[in-house]
């Protein structure tokens, strides 16, 4: 995003809560010092406007006079490749890519077969809490130099893997323990560091 930016020109739309796959963007881009318009968008509004989004899905990313970005993690990449949000020498950015693709596994594990009845669902979580999400955790830890993922410098994989902590520790996910990465220092520190870095605390008060 080297050409000029403005409030005007670019625009994130996602929906109207901070969490999610949008919300690593908003992040992302308040840390780039990007100005933009946030479209926050209401689930009542969402039928009305699936289909004008490229796959069907949020968050888009639009830049005037570019075009229509979508896929979070593609926006993700965008963003932080731009603005020091990832690191510099393109084998460790990408790296650092994998492990946003590795929380979109995550997640979709995590959430399939979340309508099934109620007992498989139990069961579903519980196994899950202790095979693929243990092996995970686990594996990302050893990824995590600290307190970030890349050591000293925020990176959007810190961003996506401090929000989908969150969505965790908000205790909203059914048969997952809220506290299940504090078994996991790296994870405890990451999330600490990303939770007092400056700019995500001044993102915070928006
Ligand atoms: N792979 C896409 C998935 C996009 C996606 O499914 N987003 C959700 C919100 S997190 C959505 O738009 N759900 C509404 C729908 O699918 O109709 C991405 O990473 O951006």
């Amino acid at each position: 995003m080297n050409e000029s930016v403005t409030q005007a020109n670019v625009t994130l739309r996602y929906f109207d809560f901070p969490g999610g796959r949008g919300e690593a963007c908003r992040m992302a881009l308040h840390l780039a010092g990007v100005p933009f318009h946030d479209d926050r968008i209401k689930f009542d509004d969402w039928a009305g406007i699936k289909s004008s989004t490229p796959f069907g899905g949020m968050p888009v990313l639009t830049i005037k006079g570019k075009g229509v970005l979508a896929q979070s993690n593609v926006i993700l990449g965008f963003i932080g490749g731009g603005h020091d949000l990832l690191p510099e020498d393109n084998f460790e950015a990408a790296q650092h890519l994998a492990i946003l693709n590795s929380v979109e596994e995550f997640v979709g594990r995590l959430f399939a077969g979340g309508d099934q009845d109620e007992a498989a669902k139990k069961q579903q979580r519980e196994g899950f809490a202790s095979g693929y999400m243990k092996d995970w955790a686990n594996n990302i830890s050893t990824l995590i130099q600290g307190p970030f993922v890349g050591g000293d410098k925020i990176s959007v994989a810190d961003l996506k893997l401090y929000v989908n902590m969150n969505t965790l520790k908000s205790g909203n996910v059914d048969y997952i323990l809220r506290d299940y990465f504090e078994a996991f220092p790296k994870f405890t520190a990451l999330h600490a560091a990303v939770a007092s870095h400056p700019g995500i605390i001044e993102f915070g008060r928006l």
